[in-house]
């Protein structure tokens, strides 16, 4: 089932999800969920936290060299930590609780972290390039944060000018 994205400024984005400590067939419900959201909307991230669940899952589905987002190769991390980073690296983001804005961001270059699989089986995996920023934007909201707080004060202003616009264009849209 697809389900509802949470849009900016909504207040549950601002909050801090919670362990899974259950791995049952609510949570692999949600995980399904939260894939078919994503292939939905063209996204390559989702937090649970984005669908308006408070806990601390998310998934990845970077395209193949097929382009495809394929579910067998869909990485689902629960609980995740991150045990070391190095580097730091830019890479334009956006984001589906966000739509229509990108923009730079700044993050570590390359990652360790542990995490559970939907079973409550422990993995550890290092990530680097797209994953690896994807991975940090994705843990962002796990914490409550969006990747605009990552942004300069005058980005941040550029993307207020930007919603504005946009919120006052979807209640006057224009008629010719
Ligand atoms: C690099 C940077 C950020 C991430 C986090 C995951 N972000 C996304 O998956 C963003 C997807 C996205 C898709 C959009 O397209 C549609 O909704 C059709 C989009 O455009 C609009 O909303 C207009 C914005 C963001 C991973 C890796
Ligand atoms: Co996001």
């Amino acid at each position: 089932m697809i389900r509802t994205i949470l849009e900016y400024p909504h207040p549950t984005l601002k909050q801090r999800s919670t362990d899974v400590t259950t791995f049952d067939e609510t949570l692999h419900t949600l995980l399904d969920d939260m894939f078919e959201t994503m292939l939905a909307h063209n996204g390559i991230g989702l937090a649970a936290i984005q669908v308006a669940q408070p806990v601390r899952a998310l998934i990845i589905g970077i395209p193949n060299q097929a382009d495809e987002q394929l579910k067998n190769e869909l990485l689902e991390i629960i609980n995740p930590t991150v045990v070391a980073k190095e580097g730091t690296t830019t890479y334009q983001e956006g984001c589906l609780s966000v739509p229509g804005f990108y923009e730079d961001v700044e993050r570590s270059d390359t990652i360790t972290i542990t995490y559970q699989d939907r079973h409550g089986s422990s993995h550890t995996l290092n990530a680097e390039g797209l994953l690896c920023v994807a991975i940090q934007h994705e843990m962002d909201h796990l914490n409550g944060k969006l990747f605009i707080e990552h942004l300069s004060y005058g980005k941040r202003k550029k993307f207020e000018k930007e919603l504005k616009k946009s919120l006052r264009e979807k209640k006057n849209p224009k008629t010719d």
